[in-house]
């Protein structure tokens, strides 16, 4: 099987081979390649970090140990390529090592949490718990969705079109669901007293906010999250992972 490796396997060896392609054979679980050792059992996640929903799945495949080739892929210039793992042409997708292709982060973090299992599962398996982590990714989510369709209507959309109410109207509902994340924030992780998929989702969703409309969302806006958001980026799983 032929596949093209990323520079950030971990591995040991290290060869240079033109074009950074290796071969393996089928059932062989590793080769040497030009940028280290390529894992033919490897997911391989698709799509770049600057999609906070990408991002939240590589920060979770770090933070659960689980090794992933990485193929960086843009919806928005690349959109044939990314056609060729999801139909729909979005990111991100996760190609199993079976050659299957699950779509939509939240159905991979499901599936990564499966494979940690419960002990080290991002969202507890049952009960308030879950709930309570279930709604802080569902807020946060859904604000990088308003983020997503506030981007779309202020630098996608032909000028003449934008329409400054819809633009604002995204962006209040996101910051609504900061302003609740914020409210419900306390000094330390955001639920369970340990760092779940809740914190994953927000830090992500926060940074993509200040990225894309950094005057909506000024330092001291939201005092709590960005103190947690400091917090997690100062983690390998989260400094990895960045765009
Ligand atoms: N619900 C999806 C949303 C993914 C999404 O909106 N991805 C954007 C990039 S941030 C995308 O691929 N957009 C391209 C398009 O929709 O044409 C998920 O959680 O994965």
């Amino acid at each position: 099987m032929l596949r093209r490796v990323s520079p950030a396997l971990p591995g040991a060896g290290r060869l240079t081979l033109p074009g950074g392609w290796a071969y393996t054979q089928s059932g062989g679980i590793r080769a040497i390649c030009r940028t280290g050792v390529f894992r033919e059992d490897l997911m391989i996640l698709i799509g770049g970090c600057q999609s906070p929903f990408v991002r939240r799945v590589a920060i979770s495949l770090r933070l659960l140990d689980i090794p992933f080739d990485h193929k960086p892929l843009r919806a928005s210039t690349e959109p044939e390529k990314v056609r060729a793992y999801n139909p729909l042409g979005r990111i991100p997708a996760l190609e199993l090592d079976d050659g299957f292709v699950l779509i939509d982060s939240a159905a991979i973090l499901d599936y990564l949490d499966e494979v940690a299992g419960p002990q080290k599962a991002l969202v507890p398996p049952s009960g308030p718990a879950r709930r309570e982590v279930l709604r802080a990714v569902m807020l946060a989510a859904g604000a990088m969705e308003k983020m997503i369709a506030a981007f779309v209507e202020s630098r996608i959309r032909p000028e003449e079109t934008r329409h400054r109410p819809l633009l604002d109207r995204f962006i209040g509902q996101a910051l609504a669901g900061f302003d609740a994340l914020e409210a419900a924030a306390g000094d330390g992780w955001l639920c369970c007293g340990r760092l779940t998929q809740a914190d994953v989702t927000v830090v992500a969703a926060l940074g993509f906010l200040r990225q894309i409309e950094p005057q909506a969302a000024p330092d001291g806006r939201f005092p709590r999250l960005e103190a947690l958001a400091r917090r997690a980026e100062a983690l390998p799983a989260f400094a990895q992972s960045r765009p």
